[in-house]
């Protein structure tokens, strides 16, 4: 089986530390002199990630269809030269991928259907809540995804939302209030479960909760782990997300 490089994502909660362990990380590859290369989705710096960058800021309004299938043509820009840079033996390090883009989506439900509490006048039973119907359906989320480059490893940042929620920057953006975040930790849970059943790699829960430093030794046993899989050939070649 050929050399190459591994493709660790890292995915999470918002303000999980992704992006803080994903720096680290880079840093610890560089140190150990792993060939490595850090990319994130969304790419803000390319036209469409410029139109992405202005939709999550809410300065653009964007259809729910329309702005999902950005999020994937923002990362297929950069499918080819992935592989080309893990056949390179270079371990691609990616911070967010389309696990984000699905549980994103599929987890928007229209403001007027947000669940509401249905309770009589007068009543003691205490209030249930109805389920708000998705804008977008699951399957529909994950399919211009299909034939991307599969990760070798993903690891995900887990944190409950309202911990996530006292850090630094949150509530700045599209997406981050803590109603959202929930039901973007149930699709995350769902997708794990497929990933694990059609074999889209390894996806390993690490409590973003901790420390600093414990997450980061957690992380580096595991991406240390992926790359030498893929110097020794266990890794095979590169495969396609849900193939
Ligand atoms: N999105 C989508 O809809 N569809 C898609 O296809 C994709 C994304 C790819 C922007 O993403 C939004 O795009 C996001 C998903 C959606 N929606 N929301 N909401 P982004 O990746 O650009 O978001 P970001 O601005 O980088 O935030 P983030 O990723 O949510 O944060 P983070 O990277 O996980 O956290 P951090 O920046 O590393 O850390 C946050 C703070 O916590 C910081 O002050 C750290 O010092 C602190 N921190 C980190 N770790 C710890 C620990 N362990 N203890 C204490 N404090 C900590
Ligand atoms: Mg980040």
């Amino acid at each position: 089986m050929p050399r190459r490089g591994a493709f660790v994502v890292i995915e999470g909660l918002d303000r999980s530390g992704k992006s803080t362990q994903a720096s680290n990380l880079i840093q610890r590859l560089d140190d150990a002199q792993i060939p490595s290369k850090l990319i994130k989705f969304p790419d803000r710096s390319t036209p469409i990630g410029k139109l992405i960058d202005s939709y999550l800021r809410s300065e653009t309004e964007v259809d729910d269809h329309a702005i999902h299938l950005l999020f994937s043509a923002n990362r297929w820009e950069l499918a080819s030269s992935i592989v080309k840079d893990l056949e390179a033996g270079i371990t691609v390090l990616c911070d967010r991928y389309a696990f984000s883009g699905i549980a994103f989506s599929a987890s928007k439900v229209a403001p007027s259907d947000a669940p509401k509490p249905v309770v009589a006048e007068g009543s003691s039973i205490a209030p249930t809540h109805q389920t708000a119907p998705p804008l977008l359906p699951y399957s529909w989320c994950r399919s211009p995804d299909v034939s991307l480059p599969a990760p070798d490893l993903t690891v995900f940042l887990d944190i409950l939302p309202e911990i996530a929620s006292k850090r630094a920057g949150y509530g700045n953006e599209r997406y981050e209030n803590q109603e959202h975040q929930e039901r973007v930790r149930e699709l995350f849970s769902r997708i794990s479960e497929e990933v694990e059943a059609e074999g889209v790699g390894r996806w390993v829960v690490l409590d973003g909760g901790l420390e600093l430093k414990e997450v980061e030794e957690a992380i580096w046993r595991e991406v240390r782990e992926a790359v030498r899989e893929g110097v020794e050939g266990e890794l095979g070649g590169v495969k396609r997300l849900w193939d």
